[in-house]
């Protein structure tokens, strides 16, 4: 007997709550992409925000209609993460708040006389005590440290501060060892420093963007996608390293078709070029790096032909690409990417695209990576947090010392009882991350689930995670909240507001609401002194010379930079925090910890006969699997495909928008059909999809059954060495026509 059956929400005992459903779905108006141009009268009225749909964060202005409805957001002009405009998906963030299947009251797992489990609608009141009274029985029992959070985007503060003052500081964050963990430690360890969000790429002035398995375009990160346009316009060349032909290689003037799992071995290769031929920047390199002969020697035998075999690029086109990287240093970037855990040796593959930034000089120069401010916008003040007695870290026996944040994988691990561990994690508090559908493996993480003795899950949607929770708390969107201030990096430091353009729909609350009254019952109530979020953040504001009134009118606030210029001056004197104080080509505190102190080239597992790499990637009108039910962006976009090279379909006798099955290396098989998209832009040993899609939440009405999910083929992980980002690409799929072959797994 399963501790936790998933729960579908529609399946609610409450019978008012469905006649209530209905009720409000007819009160809905008909909202739909296409009638998004015609909006009748605005109000002249504007409140500002930032987008949620994605973690780009562009500034916008929320307009309603003279009777009061949301109709419209669109970009703060004064926002350089958007420069005004929003990317489609941004534009249909109002579809989340007009999303009639979202979470509407708050929910307790309950469990009948014939023993089936369901939810019943509660009252605030009721549901925080329950949670409340959930955390302090696992702290009482197995001590603060056994509880976890996992979570993303904003609300995430302010539960991080319930934890930590609870005496936690297993703060978990998918973005971290599902995304782009391993660049920022592969970073770090070259330059002193990780690259944060916005990334600070000089894409406008750049004269060459190398992109290796990074679609920007797809990956629509708005200002970089506007920034990447006009470079094109003014001449840049773009170099694309992609199995699959992209929106963006089309716009290249290289693209490089590479064979998966290799790239490692083309950025050694290209490391070799720029070394060999003295294309690197002298002055620069003798100036700020350390290790260049170890590095010459390392790369000694790393040839375009040797290359050649193994990447199926051909040893000209290496060297063609290599000078024209060189010819436009330093206005050149090898572009970090995103999404980037892959092979499991993601860290060493990103210390490649580090090391080749710095021999050609880029690091810090005009239209290579500037230097980004962000502003210091201090914390509400409040008491220290208790210093927990054991960390996430004590739970990784000694293994990934050089990540930085806990690992939401690792808090799985660590949740699974396990010989080593004196005490396993009992509690999560899950939010705004759909975990099912975002960590590769999902036995592992429904096995972890099913080992907590307590997991409330914050929510706007019925997602697949919700269905695990004993208590489901739901959050209102973005449109109608108040939030913490949003403050990145950039060329100039800044900050934006983000306040409330409706009330909240249903019996829904923002997660510092909740966060706080949770405090005041768990008595660590002086943790949020404040009484009102304008009071908060007023005080905020008022701190780093703005009101709440002044940001109400404009939305964004660019500052002054504090401390220094955008580029490193001629012949600046400047020390990097390294061990050595210089940009480390060999890393001395990789090789402190046991690892390879420049990168090598393994190779990875080819897929057996009749397998194809699963390659998987975004669409401009989604994010994750966040968007999928959104009216909206399913009018954009309902569904992924499956992309398949005409010699492969062939093979198999495959039409296109023909429904297929997918099963991987291990026997799982896809729970939906995709259709097939005959496209020779993918390569003949890999299938494509969008991830995102697949939805097993009959609640989900839009993106109930619709394509195929990624993730549920991702049962092999490789694991980083280094920092513990888990690598997904190292997964083989097979086509089936029909469902009964799931009997194998
Ligand atoms: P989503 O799947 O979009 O992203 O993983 P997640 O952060 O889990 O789930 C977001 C959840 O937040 C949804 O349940 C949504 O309903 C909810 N939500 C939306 N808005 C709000 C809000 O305002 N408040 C609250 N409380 N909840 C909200 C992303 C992660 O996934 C990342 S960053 C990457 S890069 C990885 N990408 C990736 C991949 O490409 N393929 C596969 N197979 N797995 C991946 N996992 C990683
Ligand atoms: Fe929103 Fe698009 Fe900006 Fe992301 S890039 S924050 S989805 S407008």
């Amino acid at each position: 007997q399963k501790r936790r059956d998933f729960i579908k929400i529609s399946s609610l005992s409450a019978a008012g709550l469905i006649f209530g459903a209905q009720q409000l779905r007819s009160a809905i108006p008909p909202y739909s992409q296409t009638e998004l141009g015609d909006f009748g009268p605005l109000s002249s009225q504007r409140t500002p925000t930032y987008c949620e749909v994605c973690f780009w964060k562009c500034a916008g202005w929320v307009y309603k209609n003279q009777e009061g409805a949301i109709q419209k957001v669109v970009g703060n002009d004064n926002d350089s993460n958007c420069n005004g405009r929003l990317c489609p998906r941004g534009t249909g963030g109002v579809g989340m708040y007009y999303d009639e299947d979202r979470l509407k009251n708050p929910l307790i797992r309950v469990k009948g006389k014939d023993g089936k489990q369901t939810f019943r609608e509660a009252s605030w009141d009721e549901a925080l005590d329950v949670v409340a009274k959930g955390l302090q029985k696992v702290k009482e029992e197995h001590g603060a440290e056994c509880t976890a959070l996992l979570t993303h985007g904003s609300g995430g503060h302010y539960f991080g501060t319930l934890l930590k003052a609870f005496g936690s500081t297993n703060i978990a964050a998918p973005s971290y060892a599902q995304c782009r963990g391993p660049r920022e430690v592969g970073f770090i360890a070259t330059f002193g420093e990780g690259l944060n969000s916005p990334e600070p790429t000089d894409i406008r002035d750049t004269r060459c963007l190398v992109l290796i398995g990074s679609h920007l375009g797809e990956n629509m990160h708005n200002g970089q996608v506007q920034e990447m346009s006009d470079a094109i316009d003014k001449g840049a060349s773009i170099i694309t390293v992609d199995p699959r032909f992209s929106t963006v290689a089309s716009k290249s003037k290289f693209w490089l078709p590479i064979k998966p799992a290799t790239d490692i071995a083309l950025l050694l290769t290209w490391i070799h070029e720029i070394i060999e031929n003295e294309w690197y920047d002298k002055d620069y390199v003798e100036r700020y790096t350390y290790g260049l002969d170890l590095l010459k020697a390392h790369v000694k035998n790393y040839t375009p032909e040797w290359a050649y075999g193994i990447t199926t690029i051909k040893p000209e086109v290496i060297r063609e690409t290599a000078r024209e990287m060189a010819n436009a240093a330093p206005s050149v970037i090898i572009h970090p990417g995103r999404h980037v855990t892959w092979y499991g040796d993601d860290t060493q593959r990103l210390r490649a695209v580090a090391i080749l930034n710095a021999l050609l000089g880029s690091w810090g120069r005009r239209g290579g990576f500037y230097v980004p401010e962000k502003a210091s916008v201090p914390s509400y003040p409040h008491p220290e947090f208790p210093k927990p007695q054991r960390t996430w870290r004590d739970a990784m026996g000694g293994k990934y010392k050089l990540a930085d944040l806990a690992l939401a994988s690792g808090v799985c691990d660590a949740t699974i009882p396990s010989p080593d561990l004196n005490c396993s994690i009992k509690a999560w508090i899950v939010n705004g991350t759909n975990l099912i559908m975002t960590l590769p493996d999902q036995r592992k993480t429904i096995e972890a689930i099913q080992n907590l003795d307590f997991m409330v899950v914050v929510d706007t949607m019925p997602m697949e995670i919700t269905g695990y929770a004993d208590v489901v708390l739901p959050e209102c969107t973005y449109l109608e909240r108040w939030d913490d201030l949003r403050v990145v990096q950039g060329r100039e430091p800044n900050i934006a507001l983000r306040m409330p353009a409706a009330e909240p729909k249903y019996n829904t609350k923002p997660a510092y609401w909740m966060a706080k009254k949770l405090a005041d019952k768990m008595g660590l109530g002086d943790y949020f002194a404040w009484n009102s979020m304008e009071e908060m953040l007023d005080w905020q504001l008022k701190e780093v010379g703005s009101s709440l009134e002044e940001m109400k009118r404009i939305g964004v606030k660019n500052l002054p930079r504090e401390y220094g210029a955008l580029y490193f001056r001629d012949g600046e004197e400047i020390e990097f925090n390294t061990n050595t104080g210089k940009i480390e080509l060999y890393s001395t505190a990789l090789a402190a910890e046991g690892f390879d102190p420049m990168p090598k080239y393994t190779p990875h597992m080819e897929p057996p006969a009749g397998y194809y790499h699963l390659n998987y990637g975004r669409a401009p009108q989604h994010t994750f699997s966040r968007t999928s039910n959104n009216p909206n962006l399913t009018d954009l976009m309902d569904e992924n495909t499956l992309w398949v090279n005409p010699k492969v379909a062939k093979e198999w006798g495959l039409k296109n928008g023909q429904p297929v099955y997918l099963e991987n290396q291990d026997g799982v098989v896809s729970d939906f059909p995709i259709k097939v998209r005959v496209t020779e832009r993918t390569r003949f040993d890999s299938v494509y999809m969008v991830h995102g899609f697949g939805h097993a939440n009959k609640k989900l009405s839009r993106a109930f059954g619709k394509g195929a999910s990624d993730s549920q083929l991702i049962t092999r992980v490789l694991v980083d060495p280094i920092m513990g980002g888990t690598g997904m690409r190292g997964n083989f799929v097979t086509f089936r026509f029909e469902k009964e072959s799931e009997v194998k797994s």
